[in-house]
Formats: C-alpha cells, sequence, structure tokens
C-alpha cells in the first residue's frame, strides 16, 4: 500500500497536529530532521537551539513509543543533507512513499519554499491548517478585510465571544471586557517572587548541548543553566505551577521590571506554546478554572487570557494578512545600523544593559522590557526595522516570524504606519522610572532632562516627536506630548536637538553611550 511521509517541523511538537491525524502506522512514516538551513537562516540564540532540538529528539521517542514509525535525523549525522526540502527528498526516495503531508509552517519564508515542492518532488503535497491556533486564517481576513483600522481589542472581543471564554452567557465577565486600567503597578519590595520552573537536563539534552556549543559557538547567548522543559509533561508543570503561584499577581505587576528579577510573575510559557508542546486551549482553560474556584482575580486573568486568545492570535493572523508586504514596511524611514551594544550590553544606560545581559542569558525577557526599553530605544533611535527584526528573531527562544514580526515592525517601531497599534510606543525615562528600580543603578540621572549626565531616553524622546512631526504630528493619541512639544521655547528645542545629535554621533562611532 502506498505510504505518506508526514513531515513535522521543531515548531510543530504536538500529537494533535493536522499533519499527524489519520496517519496510518503501518504503512506511513514520520519525519523529523535538525537541519542547518533552519538552525541558521538567522544564527538563533544557543539556548532556543537547545531547547528544539532536545524538545524535537524526546517528542520524536514519544511517538516511537506510541508505534509510529519515525525518520530522525540528527544534526550531526554523516549523512545529514542540510535542509527540509532535501531531508523530505531522500525520506519520500528511500521509502518509496507517495506523497508528503505537512501542516502550514509558522514563516512565510518557508510556505513559499514548501508551495514549490510538488513540482520538485513529482509527489502531491498537501499544506493543512495549523488548527493548533483559535482564529484559523480565514476568519482574521473576513474579519479585518473592510475595516480601515484594525485594533487587537475588537479583535479578542470576537474571540472571546467566539470561544466563550470568561462569558457570563453573552456578557463578558464582571461586565467588562478589559481590566487593564487595574494592571499597572511597579513592584514593591515586600512581595515574593515564585522561583521558576527547571529541569536538570537529562541525556538527551545533555548530548544536545554539546552538540550546540560545538556546532554553533559562534551564535549569541549563553547555554549555561539551561533550564527549559523539553517534553509536554514538563511544560504542563510549567503551566500548572503558573497557574498555582503566579497567576494572582500577574495582573497587577504585568507592567514591573526589577533589576536582577527576569521572571518575575510572567507564565514562561511562550517557548511551548511556540513550539507545540502546550496548547492554547488548554492554556486559558486552565486560568479560567482558577478563576471559577476564586483563587485569582479577574483583573489577573482576564489579563492573561488577553494575552493568549487576543494578542497571540491576533499578531498571527496579521502576519498572514498581510505579508509578505509586511516585511518591506518602514513608515518612519528609519535606517541606522543595529548599534554594537545590543550584542554585548557594553552600555552605561542601566536598563538597557539589564535587559540585554538577561537575553543573552536565558533567551528571555519579559514583555516590557522587549516593548519599553529595549524597543523603546531602537524606535526613539530610528534603527531600520530589517536589522530590528533580525535581533528579535535571533535572541529570544520563542521567537518565530510568525510572532515576532508583528511585534517588531507594527508595535515598537509603527513601521506599517498604524496597522496594529494607534501610535508608537515611545517614552521618556520617566516612564522606565516609574516601572523599575533600573534608574536607582545608572550611570545617567533620570531626572535631567539635558546636559552630560541627563537620561538619554529624555532629550531623544523629544527629539524623535520633532523628527517625526510631519508623520506623527496629525495623531490623535500624540495630541498631548505634541502639544507640551509646540509649548516648548526654541533654546529648549535648540539644546534636545543638540543633545541628540551628540548622543547618535557618539552611538555611530561606538563609543560607549
Ligand atoms: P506572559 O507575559 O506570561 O504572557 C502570556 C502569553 O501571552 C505569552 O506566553 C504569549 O504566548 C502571549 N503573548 C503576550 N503578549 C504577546 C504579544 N504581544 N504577541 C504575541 N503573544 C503574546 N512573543 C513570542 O511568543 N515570540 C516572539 O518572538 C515575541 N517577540 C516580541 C518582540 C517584541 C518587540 C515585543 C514587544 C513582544 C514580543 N513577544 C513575542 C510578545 C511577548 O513579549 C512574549 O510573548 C512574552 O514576553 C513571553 O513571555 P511569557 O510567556 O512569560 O508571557
Ligand atoms: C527554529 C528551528 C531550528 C533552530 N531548527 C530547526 C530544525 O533543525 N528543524 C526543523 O524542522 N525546524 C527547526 N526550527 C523551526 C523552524 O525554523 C520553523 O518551523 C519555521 O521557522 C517555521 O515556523
Ligand atoms: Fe535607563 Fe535613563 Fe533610567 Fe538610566 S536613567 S536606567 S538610561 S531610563
Amino acid at each position: 500500500m502506498a505510504g505518506v511521509l508526514r513531515l513535522i517541523l521543531g515548531d510543530q511538537l504536538s500529537t494533535s497536529l493536522a499533519s499527524l491525524q489519520d496517519c496510518d502506522k503501518d504503512t506511513d512514516w514520520i519525519l523529523i530532521s535538525e537541519v542547518k538551513e533552519e538552525a541558521t537562516y538567522v544564527k538563533h540564540h544557543k539556548k532556543k537551539i537547545a531547547l528544539l532540538f532536545s524538545a524535537m529528539r524526546h517528542f520524536a521517542a514519544e511517538l516511537s513509543d506510541s508505534g509510529y514509525q519515525v525518520r530522525y535525523i540528527k544534526y550531526d549525522d554523516k549523512h545529514n543533507r542540510g535542509s527540509l526540502f532535501e531531508e523530505v527528498k531522500a525520506a519520500t526516495r528511500e521509502l518509496e512513499l507517495t506523497s508528503l503531508i505537512v501542516t502550514h509552517p509558522g514563516e512565510y519564508r518557508l510556505l513559499e519554499q514548501m508551495q514549490t515542492w510538488h513540482k520538485e518532488l513529482d509527489l502531491p503535497v498537501s499544506i493543512l491548517d495549523d488548527d493548533r491556533f483559535l482564529a484559523d486564517l480565514d476568519f482574521f481576513s473576513n474579519w479585518a478585510q473592510d475595516k480601515k483600522q484594525l485594533r487587537m481589542e475588537f479583535f479578542y472581543r470576537e474571540m472571546r465571544k467566539n470561544t466563550r471564554s470568561l462569558m457570563e452567557d453573552d456578557q463578558p465577565a464582571g461586565g467588562k471586557w478589559n481590566y487593564d486600567s487595574a494592571n499597572r503597578e511597579p513592584l514593591n519590595n515586600e512581595i515574593d517572587i515564585p522561583t521558576p520552573s527547571k529541569f536538570a537536563p537529562d541525556e538527551i539534552t545533555q548530548e544536545v548541548l554539546a552538540l550546540v556549543e560545538d556546532s554553533f559557538s559562534d551564535h549569541f547567548g549563553k547555554l549555561d543553566d539551561f533550564h527549559f522543559a523539553v517534553t509536554r509533561d514538563q511544560a504542563r508543570m510549567v503551566l500548572k505551577r503558573f497557574v498555582e503561584e503566579r497567576l494572582i499577581n500577574f495582573g497587577q505587576f504585568q507592567d514591573a521590571m526589577v533589576q536582577g528579577q527576569p521572571w518575575l510573575f510572567h507564565s514562561h510559557i511562550s517557548f511551548y506554546l511556540n513550539c507545540g508542546l502546550l496548547l492554547p486551549r488548554e492554556v486559558i482553560q486552565l486560568a479560567e478554572d482558577a478563576y471559577h474556584d476564586g483563587q485569582v482575580p479577574l483583573n489577573s486573568v482576564e489579563g492573561f487570557i488577553r494575552q493568549v486568545l487576543g494578542w497571540r492570535e491576533y499578531v498571527r493572523g496579521l502576519y498572514w494578512y498581510k505579508m509578505p508586504d509586511y516585511k518591506e514596511q518602514n513608515f518612519l524611514k528609519a535606517a541606522r545600523p543595529l548599534p554594537g551594544f545590543f550584542w554585548t550590553a557594553d552600555t552605561k544606560m542601566n536598563c538597557l544593559s539589564q535587559c540585554i545581559e538577561e537575553t543573552r542569558d536565558n533567551a528571555y525577557a519579559h514583555h516590557i522590557q522587549r516593548l519599553m526599553v529595549l524597543g523603546n530605544f531602537m524606535l526613539l533611535a530610528g534603527v531600520h526595522p530589517d536589522e530590528v527584526n533580525e535581533w528579535y528573531l535571533i535572541v529570544y527562544a520563542d521567537a518565530y516570524e510568525w510572532v515576532e514580526m508583528p511585534n517588531v515592525t507594527g508595535m515598537i517601531l509603527f513601521a506599517d504606519g498604524g496597522l496594529l497599534a494607534s501610535k508608537p510606543y515611545a517614552a521618556s525615562g520617566s516612564y522606565i522610572n516609574k516601572m523599575s528600580n533600573y534608574c536607582q543603578h545608572c550611570h545617567y540621572n533620570v531626572k535631567e532632562k539635558n546636559g552630560e549626565q541627563a537620561c538619554p531616553f529624555n532629550y531623544l524622546y523629544w527629539d524623535f516627536l520633532e523628527r517625526n512631526k510631519e508623520k506623527l504630528g496629525n495623531n490623535q493619541r500624540l495630541r498631548m506630548p505634541y502639544a507640551t512639544l509646540n509649548k516648548m521655547s526654541d533654546d529648549k528645542v535648540r539644546m534636545i536637538k543638540r543633545d541628540a545629535e551628540l548622543f547618535f554621533k557618539a552611538l555611530d562611532s561606538d563609543q560607549k553611550v
């Protein structure tokens, strides 16, 4: 009987995956392969490669144990062919398989390649919808197509209704859709932060860690203290502990940042959601159950579910709705190369050096660090979207283009001209000072607005608004800051421009800033 090859990618490690359904264990084969093309199309963080290779190996072993025929290609196998296509070709020929089934990949570049495979292989190739997401791509495009502006909040309400999450009859639980106004508190010293879930590397992970150290030594990031979950059971433990220990405070401290505390009250599940070890539906369900059992307050559970059911589904829909044009967006004509300190953390700006060091050590930073420190600086400094996108795709273990690019191009850089966000998330040092204790340990003074000691975010913020007045001056949500800028004396504006110019001159000539 004719058998089918079922390709599973490194971020498709779910037994409910569309391409695993109806698999005939006697005739069909599953292909999972560690290949150079995927591991180096950008120089992914070492911990990201280790996470995926180890999770792929564990997943393959589980499938074999359940009776599937699995062909697993290791990175250092003598005959590794280096690309998914070449591995697919070899598998279909050697195993005499007559068609290929794959689930829709998470990146446009790979979808484009796959769409040519049927010709090159001379075999039928089916690309199935990825139904692990809760909004399918047609649903998103139908929702989006006749709208002048896309706003996550309205998409999220549709998703709440469709999935019946946090609904009381046809009304949102508690009477409001969004409890964000209760979610903006800095952290005080009296609250204990639970330790994150850590898993000691087993034999499989240890072998992978040695491989990564050896084969990817020139990639960014540290491998020490690798403690990620690499199986579904472990990922479920991370989720369960989050709901039991952290969710209660998630909402209130969602935007807080604390020096030396990278994990705070966040869930740390994006790694596992994005590679398939966890599914969004189960994540939402567990959180909602904790609310109904009276264990967690509504502001926390709603804030958390909004991230998973709202933002995560929204950015994925937007990515596929707008690609490939989305990649070319540069509304503010940003042109600066990425400053070198994003690789070394060697900057006098403490907030940036802390967030970059944590990123290097953990392949993780939480949302507000990514958005309001790292992203805010990239926006104010006018770094080119291609360079920013590449950096974010490299440095985080949860990064795939479908989720990374809308967050970078749309959310932090406003490079799509306001398709994703209604205004740029630009902020001066006072926001960072309010939400963190970074400024207490900084070379610069957050209270000073101009001069050598002044916090660079302060004058760069006004310089950004001044520089982009033509494009942003009419944005209703920037009315207040532009009114303030317009009232500033000529002398004050001159000082801002002079400080920004001096700063950029130093930055562009690789001086330590
Ligand atoms: P929590 O704070 O506990 O949130 C719960 C979950 O909600 C996350 O696991 C994630 O699945 C989802 N979520 C929250 N915010 C977003 C968002 N804006 N977009 C999509 N999903 C969201 N997230 C990624 O998964 N991969 C990325 O490559 C990525 N790049 C980002 C780049 C920038 C510039 C910014 C501003 C955000 C980015 N995010 C990305 C979103 C967010 O920062 C991470 O999902 C989050 O920090 C992951 O940590 P956590 O699991 O502890 O999340
Ligand atoms: C990210 C990644 C890496 C580092 N390595 C592999 C790999 O060796 N084999 C594989 O199948 N997938 C890998 N991935 C994940 C893919 O890059 C991912 O499936 C695409 O980017 C689409 O989201
Ligand atoms: Fe960052 Fe400015 Fe605070 Fe220093 S003073 S930590 S540069 S916000």
